[in-house]
Formats: C-alpha cells, structure tokens, sequence
C-alpha cells in the first residue's frame, strides 16, 4: 500500500513540527488535557513540578512538564469542532505518522485526551460549580458529516434520532469507546450526562441579543430528548477519537444553568475547582 502523504497533505513548518499546533513528536506526553481558553494552559500547568515545552501557535498554546513524576501536556484548542480538527489530526499525527517520511507508523498508540471544559445545562436540576461529564454526546454542529461514516446505537441515540422535531438539523451521535475505561478516573463526578455540541454561542445555545433564534422551546425540547448539558467541541473529540483510536473523556464545570437563568457566582473559583478536580483524578 503506498501511504506516503503528499506535502499539500501533511503540512509541516521548516522546523518539521505539524503546521497549526507547531509541535514536534518529543513535544507531548501521552496524557493531554485539552481547554478551551489559552488562559487556562497557564492555570492549569502552575500545577505541574517543572514546565519543559512551552510552544504556541493561534490559539494552540501548549505546556509539557512532569506532574507527581509523571508526564502530561495541557493545550489549548480555542473555541468550536472545527479547531478541534485540526488539534485531533495533528495530535494523531505526531504519534502515528513519521514525519520526516511522512509515512503511516506500523504500531499505533493511543493517546490519552482528557477535555476540560465549561459548559451550559439544559437541565433545570443540574446545579451550577459541579462537574458533568459526558457519556453520550450529539453532534450538531457538521463537522463529522464530512468524514467516513461512524455511528453507533444504544437507547439513548436511538429515542434522540427518532424524535428530534427538526428537519434541517442533522445531528450525529457519538460516545467514546473508552468512555467506561477512561470514566475510572471521574466516577465521582457530581453528575454523568448526555452532552450536546453546538456550532455557535447564541442562537444555536438559545441566546438572543438582537437575533432571534430559530425556536425559543430549542433547550427544552433536548432537554426532553435526554439532553443534559451544551457546549462547543466534545462531539469532534469523541468522534475523531473514536476513528483515529484515541481514548477521550469530557468533564465539563457546569457554569450556567439556562433553565433557571443561573450564572457560577465566582467563575474564576469555579475554574481553579475545575483544575484541582481533574489534576487530582488523573495523576495519582
Ligand atoms: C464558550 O464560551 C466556550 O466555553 C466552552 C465552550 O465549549 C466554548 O469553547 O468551553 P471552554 O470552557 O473549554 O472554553
Ligand atoms: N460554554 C458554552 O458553550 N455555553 C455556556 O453557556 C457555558 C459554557
């Protein structure tokens, strides 16, 4: 099989590390948080015993050091399925392509990517400052529409795809293979949900300024469908994962409960909980 990648492919800077995350293979740990903000890598890496990588790019910020002696990254993805993209197939790509042959490595790993996020509930009984983290999540952003097909069913998928009311959304259903394996590390979380993707931050969360949405009863009816929390990236994770053999687990502070009309009344200890939660459970 000829599987050397074309240079308009594999895009490389002139210090050969892949073009959007500017990292080389030495660069990353196995075990990867991924935040949304680039304020958060700092935040998150004061925590680790030393720093030896700090490398930026965009809104791709990226710190690997030793935490407990063990090691780990914490990147930044900016917001939205499209950036995650690019930080999955380049995260892939530093562990199972060569980059100076640009040729496919004959043993695969498997990277350990753990999202830490913030997120809205469509559930008026999840209480804002826990954490929630996503067993199931519904695309509806496009993102894996443009990707060979996955899809999977269980109840949940199965009651989503049959009543979902609307005809010009598409929504795709995935989990993570390794959402029991990698769910060890959270089985303490406050709440355990379904989580829904969205491709923007006001109408499709049901916000309105001076736009309105295309149907105020939006949250509601996911909420009816089993829906318990939104946010911007988790689908793209879990999918591209689930097809690229990477183990992905979601845990989102719930920072708004839009429900009730509820903000976290200290986000930035909201945040700092967030980093203690996840730092204590996944490095022992
Ligand atoms: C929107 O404000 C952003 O916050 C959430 C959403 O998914 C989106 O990226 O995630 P982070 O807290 O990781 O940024
Ligand atoms: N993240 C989102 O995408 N929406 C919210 O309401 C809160 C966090």
């Amino acid at each position: 099989m000829l599987n050397k990648l074309a240079a308009s492919e594999l895009v490389l800077n002139d210090d050969g590390s892949v073009y959007h995350l500017n990292l080389l293979p030495e660069d990353i740990a196995d075990k990867i948080i991924l935040v949304g903000d680039p304020d958060r890598v700092a935040k998150v890496s004061k925590y680790f015993d030393k720093v030896d990588i700090k490398k930026n790019k965009r809104e791709f910020y990226t710190h690997t050091g030793t935490l407990r002696g063990e090691r780990i990254t914490v990147m930044s993805t900016g917001i939205g399925t499209e950036n995650i993209d690019i930080v999955m197939n380049e995260l892939d790509a530093l562990v199972n392509i060569d980059l100076k042959n640009k040729e496919f490595k004959t043993e695969h790993k498997a990277l350990e990517l753990f999202r830490m996020g913030t997120c809205g509930s469509v559930n008026p009984d999840v209480q804002v400052d826990n954490m929630l983290v996503t067993q199931n999540v519904v695309g509806l952003d496009g993102l894996m529409h443009f990707y060979q097909d996955y899809s999977f069913e269980n109840e949940f998928s199965k009651n989503f795809m049959e009543k979902f009311p609307y005809a010009k959304i598409k929504p795709m259903l995935y989990f993570s293979d390794w959402a029991e394996e990698m769910g060890e590390y959270y089985k303490d979380a406050k709440y355990h949900g379904n989580t829904a993707t969205f491709p923007g931050f006001y109408a499709p969360q049901g916000r309105e300024l001076r736009l309105k949405a295309f149907d105020d009863k939006f949250l509601e009816t996911l909420n009816d469908l089993g829906v318990t929390n939104f946010e911007m990236e988790t689908s793209a994770i879990y999918a591209l994962s689930k097809l690229l053999g990477h183990k992905a687990i979601t845990v989102n502070n719930v920072i708004a409960n839009r429900r009730r009309g509820e903000f976290s009344a200290d986000h930035h200890a909201s945040e700092k909980n967030l980093i203690d939660w996840v730092l204590d459970r996944i490095i022992k």
